[in-house]
């Protein structure tokens, strides 16, 4: 009578039909699986996921959000097939004897070489194609900070100032007078550079079929390119917690054909004429005033406080 271990080791060192030409079997049909499932995502679901195409890095970010899924989900269905199909071939038969791992259970370098091989192009590729799509493609949406690396090779960009304070935004228009609107138009085709600031606290600055979402700190510039390439709405949300009323931070943003944008750009900054004359002259950021309880950065003479807003006053009685 032989020893369990005997027995293993003698079923692996002269393996049986049961064992033999598995790995073929696996990679055929993890191979048909894994085309099929990816070819379906990419007709299916691929032109549809957000943040859509309104925009040159929205549709990047899209890019690289298929690319990610049509390389993430070969290797689920790998570890799926193997499962079920090591379940189905080697599950213990009824009444029969338990399997038992062979000595190819231990050790088995070749599989080893080739799983940390597989992985590691995974994730350098991974590393090299998410660093390109950081930095080169309009610099991904994401705020740059003062000095963008990735700038674009256009001069024809538009400046938009994108203003955050509690609980609003507000857009001023550098090449229109500088004046400041609670709307946010811009023009199809044209690249913009959103300079994002804030008055108060830490916001963000949330463009979200734009793809661009740009953190909204009090004195400093933070640049983000984009380039709309479909007319219509699009929503304007802060993305980050900044006090009681953060949830009321929305606006729709609308995008024009340069046509219409000039038009609008022009008559607004015309209507909002002696009110752009109160504001402080346009700048990349802004101190509030040192009595800005609320926030706000028009001076006293434009726009007085009233006693229970100025810093250290009198309360009103019975208040
Ligand atoms: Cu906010």
């Amino acid at each position: 009578m032989s020893s369990p271990s005997a027995q293993s080791d003698s079923a692996a060192s002269t393996p049986g039909p049961r064992e033999q030409g598995h790995w073929p079997k696996i990679l055929l049909i993890w191979l048909v699986l894994s085309v099929a499932a990816d070819l379906a995502w990419l007709k299916w679901v691929g032109p549809h996921v957000p943040p859509g195409r309104m925009s040159s890095t929205a549709n990047g970010a899209a890019f690289d959000f298929n690319i990610l899924i049509v390389i993430a989900v070969p290797v689920l269905i790998a570890v799926w097939v193997y499962m079920v199909y090591a379940v189905v071939t080697w599950r213990a038969g009824r009444g029969g004897a338990e399997p038992v791992g062979g000595a190819k259970a231990r050790g088995n370098s070749s599989i080893e070489a080739t799983w940390i091989g597989i992985t590691t192009v995974i994730v350098l590729f991974l590393a090299g194609f998410g660093t390109y799509e950081l930095i080169q493609p309009e610099g991904a949406g994401g705020g740059q900070g003062p000095v963008p690396i990735w700038t674009p090779t256009t001069h024809n960009v538009l400046q938009i100032q994108a203003i955050g304070q509690q609980w609003k935004w507000t857009f001023r228009y550098p090449s229109f007078g500088g004046f400041e609107s609670d709307q946010l138009v811009v023009p199809e085709g044209v690249t913009i550079a959103f300079h994002v600031t804030s008055l108060d606290v830490i916001h963000s600055f949330w463009a979200y079929q734009l793809g661009v979402k740009a953190d909204a700190n009090p004195g400093q510039d933070n640049v983000a390119f984009t380039t709309p390439q479909q007319t219509g709405t699009f929503m304007v949300r802060c993305a980050e917690l900044c006090g009681l009323w953060h949830g009321a931070m929305y606006h729709q943003g609308t995008v024009e054909s340069p046509m219409e944008f000039n038009a609008w750009a022009t008559s607004t900054e015309a209507k909002l004429a002696t009110n752009t004359a109160l504001l402080p002259p346009f700048a990349y950021t802004y101190t509030p005033d040192a009595n800005g309880a609320d926030g706000g950065y028009y001076p006293d003479s434009a726009d007085p406080y009233s006693p229970v807003e100025t810093y250290g006053a009198a309360q009103p009685a019975g208040g």
